[in-house]
């Protein structure tokens, strides 16, 4: 047992020196390591180390949040919740999350995989650069880590442990519990919106009873449903990529919750990149081409997520939950087909009201996304944030009567056309 103690870029090659599987990666006399501190995400420090035979990222968590300050305390114990995720994450869908080297619980300090040359998918798609197959790898690993992860295929006894373990991450269901549920619907102390410009369709939201209620059945969903385990965060800053390969990582907010949560929070960190796309591509045929692009993506991550769900169903489904002796066995594949596609067509529903909460949380809440808060004139800004909150508004509302994927997107092209709900085909 060592006293917790920061790392800092010159006391870490002394500090490091003796972990075997660090010193392989990296190579050479610790004296000779090369250390750059990058964290630019809002809680931990995050070290690149290099050294002749490599390079290697060292997390580290702070004890209070790094966005905010010391006036924010939190617990260290989250990088024990990081680790455990990611190994879970690398067994459900190997090779997607980054390869964990070593996990020191008492400094709080992850020694994982260096990603390169990936970049955070945040940048990429804000200078409008395309990933081939983002949806697909996307959708493929919410719906494996979503099925494999549930009662659908794991061991009773060990899925209820895991619920157990991972309920011990109380401070960071309790961020998204008030960030992300709460305080987006009323004047809550850290909030920050674009004013004067979006005052009244803020006051708007937040006298929207119908609207409030749903964000409290959603918020219900998050803290009572522990179906899954849940990356608790996954928005394009937590996915890095290059031209084609798409990778995730930063579980620390993982938790056990609904099937819908992680490809929800996605969908809508996506149509907000898509609304706020022409401050960020000024030629207007080039702008519609890429978010059409982005578009697609939203359609692929759900119907790749749809389809590999299924082939889990039909291959993998082990657990307690819709047995077979009740279906297949029967001589009713039918009826096992049926409860598949009514699961699924549930979490659709969950899907989008996770992705209009996401969306009003990221311009109402402490915690915005660079796509609007890049956009230096607030006049230009606005309307493109007015657009994303009230499609994340209709999301939230309408989200049961939505017939399709298809139906989203066309919501989402009349919403870039400033026609609210417009063109939207419900079922
Ligand atoms: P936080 O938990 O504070 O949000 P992140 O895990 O998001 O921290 O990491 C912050 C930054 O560090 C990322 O935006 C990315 O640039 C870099 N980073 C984190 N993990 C890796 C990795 N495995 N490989 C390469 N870069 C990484
Ligand atoms: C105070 S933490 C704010 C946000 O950063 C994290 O990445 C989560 O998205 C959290 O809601
Ligand atoms: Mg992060």
């Amino acid at each position: 047992m060592s006293a917790y103690t920061p790392l800092t870029p010159e006391s870490l090659p002394q500090r490091l020196a003796g972990l075997s599987p660090m010193a392989r990666a990296v190579g050479g006399p610790p004296e000779s390591w090369r250390v750059c501190e990058v964290g630019d995400g809002n809680l931990n420090l995050v070290f690149i180390v290099e050294g002749p035979a490599g390079s290697v990222i060292v997390k580290q968590a702070l004890p209070y949040i790094r966005l905010v300050g010391d006036s924010w305390p939190l617990p260290l114990k989250r990088a024990y919740f990081e680790y455990n995720a990611l190994i879970r994450q690398d067994a459900a869908d190997p090779g997607i999350v980054p390869a964990v080297l070593h996990f020191d619980e008492d400094q709080a300090l992850i020694v994982m995989e260096r990603l390169t040359p990936h970049i955070i998918l945040r940048g990429q798609t804000m200078a409008g650069r395309k990933v081939a197959g983002l949806g697909a790898t996307m959708g493929r690993f919410c719906a494996r880590t979503a099925f494999r992860r549930s009662d659908l295929a794991m061991d009773p006894a060990q899925k209820k442990a895991d619920v157990a373990l991972f309920s011990g991450n109380v401070e960071l269901c309790d961020i998204t519990e008030k960030l992300v549920f709460t305080d987006p619907y009323f004047a809550a102390e850290m909030n920050r919106h674009t004013a004067p410009q979006l005052d009244p369709v803020v006051a708007e939201l937040r006298a929207d009873t119908a609207l409030k209620i749903e964000a409290q059945h959603l918020k219900r969903a998050f803290t009572a449903r522990a179906e899954t385990l849940c990356h608790g965060d996954l928005h394009a800053g937590s996915i890095m990529v290059t031209g084609d390969s798409v990778r995730v990582i930063d579980p620390e907010f993982a938790f056990y919750g609904p099937f819908g949560f992680d490809i929800g929070m996605l969908v809508g960190n996506y149509l907000m990149a898509c609304h706020a796309m022409p401050a960020h591509i000024p030629d207007p045929e080039a702008c519609a081409g890429y978010q059409d692009w982005l578009l697609g993506v939203v359609r692929d991550s759900w119907t790749v997520f749809a389809d590999t769900f299924r082939d889990l169903w039909a291959r993998e489904r082990t657990g307690i939950l819709y047995p077979a002796a009740l279906y297949e066995d029967q001589g009713q594949p039918g009826a096992s087909a049926a409860a598949c596609d009514q699961l699924l067509a549930e979490i659709f529903a969950d899907m989008l009201g996770f992705a209009g909460i996401e969306m009003h949380r990221r311009i109402l809440g402490l915690a915005h996304v660079a796509e609007f808060d890049s956009i230096a004139d607030p006049d230009r800004r606005a309307p493109l944030e007015e657009r994303s909150l009230l499609l994340g508004r209709d999301l939230v509302l309408q989200r049961h009567r939505i017939a399709d994927i298809d139906a989203v997107l066309d919501m989402a092209r009349a919403s870039q056309a400033g026609q609210a709900a417009a063109g939207q085909k419900t079922g």
